[in-house]
């Protein structure tokens, strides 16, 4: 039985940093895309390097021609630009839309199979203009988001409570901005809602807004830290949860952006839910009910959301 095949387009920071994790954790053979001729190429060459030492079987290559990831399982899109400090995700949006309108087409033309994991931003418009432009089922087409806003919020929770990060479960509805939803109510440190925490006295009503808040604006803290674009490690880690929530069919709970109809009382759109993850792509929404106060949150989320498909709308008007 031959090895799974792993298209990533785009071999920038996260889409290098997502070959590593790959090969490392054996999810099959990759090629690496991009536009940048010598770039994919040269991460192939150097993670190949790094195979002996680190003892994978797994084939990495580097490519800028398309027919390359003919018959890919997987593909995950990091093409296109990413945050630079004062910038918004939503300020990227004119650019990252032409760049959808191609790795569509070629995710189309070679690869109409794959699973696909979006995690250009603006995270919910550019996963929904990519299924658009590639026409794949809208359950092989979505974007990771939710995973990664989740890990933050988990690990500024586990540094409050001094538990381990293992024994935190969290999740973070709504769009990838900053109006996403980190559900205080749905997130646990061993089995134990957080509002109950707070009546323990294991921490206050005001710490546990101030998380919500950092992990509202857990993206900007890293790129006001690197100067010079935005993170990848924990970007490209929970994008590989996802494939490989796929390849090995575990039907995974895991939020991302996936198309809701009728779920959420939600019509046909992309955005972050909770979803099972397994062979058929994603395979549920789960249609948790929301408070009031939840409702409102995730509500306004959602019209963002939309605002930023009508500005995809109005800048292509074939979509
Ligand atoms: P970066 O290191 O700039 O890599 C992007 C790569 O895309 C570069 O190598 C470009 O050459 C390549 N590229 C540009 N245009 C094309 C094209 N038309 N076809 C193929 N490749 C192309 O960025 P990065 O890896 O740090 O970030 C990639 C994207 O992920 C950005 O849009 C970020 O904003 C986004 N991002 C999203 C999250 C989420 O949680 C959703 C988190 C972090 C970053």
């Amino acid at each position: 039985m031959s090895r799974p095949k792993i298209a990533l387009i785009g071999a920038g920071q996260i889409g290098g940093t997502l070959a590593h994790l790959a090969a490392m954790n054996e999810l099959g053979d990759v090629v690496l895309f991009d536009i940048a001729d010598g770039t994919p190429q040269g991460k192939a060459l150097d993670i190949s390097e790094a195979g002996p030492s680190e003892g994978f079987d797994a084939t990495l290559t580097g490519t800028t021609d398309y027919a390359d990831i003919a018959g890919a399982d997987v593909c995950i899109v990091t093409a296109g630009v990413a945050r630079k400090p004062g910038m918004s995700r939503d300020d990227l949006l004119g650019i990252n839309l032409k760049v959808m309108k191609s790795v569509g087409e070629g995710i189309k033309a070679h690869a109409p199979d794959a699973f696909v994991i979006c995690i250009t931003n603006p995270l919910d418009a550019m996963v929904w203009a990519l299924r658009e432009y590639s026409g794949l089922p809208h359950e092989k087409v979505c974007g990771m988001a939710g995973v990664l806003d989740s890990a933050r919020f988990r690990h500024f929770l586990s540094l409050e409570f001094d538990v381990s990060m293992k024994d935190v479960t969290a999740f973070v509805l709504g769009g990838h901005g900053d109006t996403m939803v980190p559900s205080v109510r749905y997130s646990t440190v061993g089995g134990i809602p957080l509002p109950d925490l707070v009546k323990m006295g294991w921490t206050t009503q005001e710490k546990l807004d101030a998380i919500v808040q950092r992990t509202r604006d857990g993206g900007a803290e890293i790129v006001g830290l690197l100067g010079n674009g935005s993170a990848y490690y924990a970007p490209a880690t929970s994008a590989i949860e996802m494939a490989e929530a796929y390849l090995k069919d575990q039907k995974r709970l895991l939020p991302c952006a996936a198309y809701v109809d009728g779920a959420l009382g939600l019509k046909g759109m992309y955005v972050g839910v909770p979803t099972v993850i397994g062979a058929g792509g994603v395979e549920r929404i789960v249609d948790i009910e929301l408070s009031s106060e939840e409702q409102a949150m995730f509500d306004k989320s959602v019209d963002a959301v939309k605002g930023l498909v009508d500005a995809c709308k109005a800048i292509d008007d074939g979509l």
